[in-house]
C-alpha cells in the first residue's frame, strides 16, 4: 500500500466493538503504530479488548442498546478523547448508514464505506436494480415489490416453481419463504409479508426463482478513495446453520481459476457501481451448473476475513486503515491469487447437540492449540466470563496448509489440542465434521449442515476422556433398560448402543 497523499495520518482510533474482532482491530492498530481506544459495557470490563487497548471507556450497561449501539454517545466519546477515526468491526453499528453519517458530520472518520453505499446495499430491491444496470447477474426474478397475491401467483407461474418470496427491505433470511407449488403460495405470501412487516417495518415482498442446493461463495473486495477497486478472491461459506456461518475456507474447493477470474471481475463491477470504498464482500449463490448470482453485499469487514488473509498474505485491517487515511491501493493488490488453503472454524459458546443452545459461564480452563499453520483469533482467556448478552463467538481457529488436505490435517491436530472447560462449545461438531466424507471431499451446499445434523450424522464420537463416568453411565442405563423391559419391549437398533449414547451425554455435560 502506498500512502501518497496522507494529510492527516491517524494518531488514535476508537474501536466500537467487543470480543475477538475488537482484539483483532486493536492488534492491527498496534502494528500500524496508531494508538487504540476501545469502548466496553459493564459486563465486559474485564474483557480481552480492555486489556489489549491503550485506552478503554465504559459506554453503558450490558444490553447492547444501552452500550455498543449508542451511536451518538460513541461519536461524542471519539471527539472527547481526540480519536481521528472509529472502527466499527462487524455487527452492532458496522452497517448502520445513520452511524456512518453521524461520524462524517462530527468530523470523525468512519473506517468503512460511505453512508450511501451502506444504505443502497442494505436494500435488497435497490441493490438488485443497481446490479442489473451494472451487468452483474442477479437471481432471475422481480425488481418491483408485489402489490397483490394475484400478481404473485401470475409471476410465479411465469418464472416457474420453486420460487422464493423475499422481503424487499430484508437480508439474512427474515421474511423469506420457499414455495414449491402453486397451492402453497397464498399462505407463504401472507406469512412473508407479515414477517417482513414485523422485522423491517416494511411488509413489501418480491419473488425470485429458487436456486436448488447452491453454494455460498463470496468475494472479498477493497476500494480506495481514488476510484481503484480490487478483488482478493473467494471464500467458500456454504457450511452454515440458520444463516450463521460455521466453517469458511479459501479458496473454494469448486472454484477454478477461470471461474475465480469471472467472479472477481463481477464483484469489482458491483463495488464500482455503488462507488464502494474500504473493505467489503460480494455474496454469490453458485449453482450446480457453475452459474453464479449476486445475493447481497456486506459493507463491512467480515468475521471470516482471516482465511483470505492467510492465503493472500495481506492484512485486511491494515488495508482498511491505510484506505481510510487516503492511501492508494498499490500493485500488491493486483491479480491476487490464493497461495495454499485456509480453513476457519468458529468456536461458539453453544451446545451443538442441544439445538445450539447458548452456554454462557466462566471459562475455568483453557488451552489453545499451537504449531505450524495455526492462527487463533480469540476474544477470551482462561478465567474469562462469557456473558449471555452478545453473540457467543469465543474464538476463530484458522489453519493454513499448502493444500486442503494438509489444512484438514492441521485443523484436526489443532482441535485435538483445544481444551475448554466450564462451558459447552462447538469443538466436538468440528471433530465430527472432519470425519465426514462429504466435507472431506469438499461436497458442500448451504443445506448440508442442517441435513446432517437432522439425521444425526455429525454426532460427537470422541474418545472417552472420563472412563469412570462412562462406566457409571453405562451401569445406570443398563438398570433403566431393565426396568423398562418388564413393561414394554426394549427398542433395539439405532446407530449406536445405548450405553455409549449415555456415556457420551455424560461426557458432554462435563466438557
Ligand atoms: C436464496 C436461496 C435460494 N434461491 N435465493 C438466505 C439468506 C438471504 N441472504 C438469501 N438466502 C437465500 N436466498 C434464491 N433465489 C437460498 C438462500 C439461502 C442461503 C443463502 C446463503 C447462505 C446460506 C443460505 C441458507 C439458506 C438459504
Amino acid at each position: 500500500m502506498t500512502r501518497t497523499v496522507v494529510n492527516n495520518p491517524f494518531q488514535k482510533v476508537l474501536v466500537a466493538n467487543r470480543g475477538e474482532i475488537a482484539a483483532r482491530v486493536i492488534r492491527g492498530l498496534r502494528d500500524a503504530g496508531i494508538r487504540s481506544a476501545v469502548i466496553y459495557s459493564e459486563v465486559d470490563r474485564r474483557g480481552l479488548p480492555v486489556l489489549l487497548a491503550d485506552e478503554a471507556y465504559c459506554i453503558g450497561p450490558a444490553p447492547s442498546t444501552e452500550s455498543y449501539l449508542r451511536a451518538e454517545a460513541i461519536v461524542e466519546l471519539a471527539q472527547e478523547i481526540g480519536a481521528d477515526a472509529i472502527h466499527p468491526g462487524y455487527g452492532f453499528l458496522a452497517e448502520n448508514a445513520g452511524f456512518a453519517d453521524l461520524c462524517a458530520r462530527a468530523g470523525v472518520k468512519f473506517i468503512g464505506p460511505s453512508a450511501t453505499a451502506i444504505a443502497t446495499m442494505g436494500s435488497k430491491i435497490e441493490s438488485r436494480r443497481l446490479m442489473q444496470q451494472a451487468d452483474v447477474p442477479v437471481v432471475p426474478g422481480g425488481t418491483e415489490a408485489l402489490e397483490t397475491l394475484e400478481e404473485a401467483i401470475a409471476f410465479a407461474e411465469e418464472i416457474g416453481y420453486p420460487v422464493m418470496l423475499k422481503a424487499t427491505a430484508g437480508g439474512g433470511g427474515k421474511g423469506m419463504r420457499l414455495v414449491h407449488r402453486s397451492d402453497e403460495i397464498a399462505s407463504a405470501y401472507r406469512a412473508a409479508r407479515s414477517e417482513a412487516g414485523a422485522s423491517f417495518g416494511n411488509d413489501s415482498v418480491y419473488l425470485e426463482k429458487y436456486i436448488v442446493e447452491p453454494r455460498h461463495v463470496e468475494i472479498q473486495i477493497l476500494g480506495d478513495e481514488h476510484g481503484k477497486v480490487v478483488a482478493l478472491g473467494e471464500r467458500e461459506c456454504s457450511l452454515q446453520r440458520r444463516h450463521q456461518k460455521v466453517v469458511e475456507e479459501a479458496p473454494s474447493p469448486v472454484v477454478s481459476r477461470e471461474l475465480r477470474r469471472r467472479m472477481c471481475a463481477t464483484a469489482v463491477r458491483a463495488a464500482e457501481a455503488v462507488g464502494y470504498t474500504n473493505a467489503g464482500t460480494v455474496e454469490f449463490l453458485l449453482d450446480r451448473t457453475g452459474e453464479f448470482y449476486f445475493l447481497e453485499m456486506n459493507t463491512r469487514l467480515q468475521v471470516e476475513h482471516p482465511v483470505t488473509e492467510m492465503v493472500t498474505g495481506l492484512d485486511l485491517v491494515r488495508a482498511q486503515l491505510e484506505i481510510a487515511q487516503g492511501g492508494r491501493l498499490g500493485s500488491e493488490f493486483d491479480d491476487v491469487q490464493p497461495d495454499g488453503h485456509a480453513i476457519e472454524v468458529r468456536l461458539y459458546a453453544e451446545d451443538p447437540y442441544h439445538g445450539f443452545a447458548p452456554s454462557p459461564g466462566t471459562i475455568r480452563r483453557l488451552r489453545w492449540p499451537e504449531g505450524p499453520g495455526i492462527r487463533n483469533d480469540a476474544g477470551v482467556y482462561e478465567g474469562a466470563e462469557v456473558p449471555i448478552y452478545y453473540d457467543p463467538l469465543l474464538a476463530k481457529l484458522i489453519v493454513w496448509g499448502r493444500d486442503r488436505e494438509q489444512a484438514m490435517e492441521r485443523l484436526s491436530r489443532a482441535l485435538s489440542e483445544v481444551r475448554i472447560e466450564g462451558i459447552r462449545t462447538t469443538v466436538p461438531l468440528f471433530k465430527a465434521l472432519l470425519e465426514d466424507e462429504d466435507f472431506r471431499q469438499g461436497r458442500l451446499d448451504i443445506g448440508m449442515l442442517d441435513r446432517k445434523m437432522g439425521e444425526g450424522e455429525l454426532a460427537a464420537d470422541q474418545k472417552i476422556e472420563f472412563p469412570e463416568l462412562a462406566i457409571i453411565a453405562a451401569a445406570l442405563e443398563h438398570l433403566r433398560s431393565q426396568v423398562r423391559s418388564s413393561t414394554a419391549p426394549v427398542r433395539e437398533g439405532g446407530k449406536r448402543e445405548r450405553w455409549r449414547q449415555a456415556a457420551r451425554r455424560e461426557m458432554l455435560r462435563g466438557n
